[in-house]
């Protein structure tokens, strides 16, 4: 009855919460944690790094663990940034970038730089979650958000590539989203439901 969300990253851990709040479940995050420690994210799939985060922080704290890696995939750029999307400005990908307003907009600003010109602007966001219990089980799942890259950014919310993410069938950004609507078409939303799912089945 008590999980760990395994992430460091406040917007993602407020659509964890939203997500797993109505199971009466206590949702902890690594701020509750009296000990830390840090996960180095080094490998080069999804599901390779969210096991290894689960894997590490829950036969660490030895409690149930929700961990996730997540990224955007850009068509043009041959899937890139992917597992890279976090820390983009840094990577050798057409230029390293200087942080200025934040990671986020340094980020977003590679990233349109990348597009300039670019008429295929088709990308999607990845979401890959484990559940592991220590020494017991684990499970994964992974879901999709397709959409494409807008031409600047727009909207206040969310976090990370959102501003500039128009998901299909939408003429706003992600950014312009509520919480509640960006969890119920969201790759983060997908994943975790399909988790739920699984979970249920297993413990029927
Ligand atoms: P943790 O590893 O601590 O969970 P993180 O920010 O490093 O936090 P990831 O390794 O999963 O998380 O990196 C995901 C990056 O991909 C994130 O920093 C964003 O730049 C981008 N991203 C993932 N999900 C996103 C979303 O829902 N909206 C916008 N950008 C997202």
């Amino acid at each position: 009855d008590k999980i760990l969300v395994a992430t460091t990253n406040k917007g993602k851990l407020k659509e964890f919460k939203k997500l797993f709040g109505d199971l009466g479940i206590q949702i902890l995050s690594l701020d509750d944690m009296p000990e830390k420690i840090k996960v180095e994210e080094d490998r080069e799939t999804f599901l390779e790094n969210a096991v290894k985060k689960a894997k590490e922080y829950g036969d660490f704290y030895k409690i149930p663990v929700i961990a996730e890696d997540a990224g955007l995939e850009v068509e043009a750029l041959k899937n890139y940034p992917g597992v890279y999307s976090a820390r983009f400005y840094s990577i050798d990908f057409g230029g390293v970038y200087q942080i200025k307003e934040s990671i986020d907009r340094t980020n977003i600003e590679k990233l349109l730089d990348l597009l300039k010109d670019e008429k295929n602007r088709k990308a999607r966001f990845v979401s890959v979650v484990v559940f592991y219990i220590p020494e017991d089980f684990g499970l994964w799942t992974e879901g999709y958000c397709y959409g494409k890259i807008a031409e600047k950014p727009e909207g206040e919310k969310g976090f990370g590539y959102d501003p500039v993410f128009i998901p299909e069938g939408y003429k706003k950004t992600m950014a312009e989203l509520d919480l509640e609507e960006k969890n119920r078409i969201s790759h983060r939303g997908k994943a975790v439901r399909k988790l739920m799912e699984k979970l249920r089945y297993l413990l029927s």
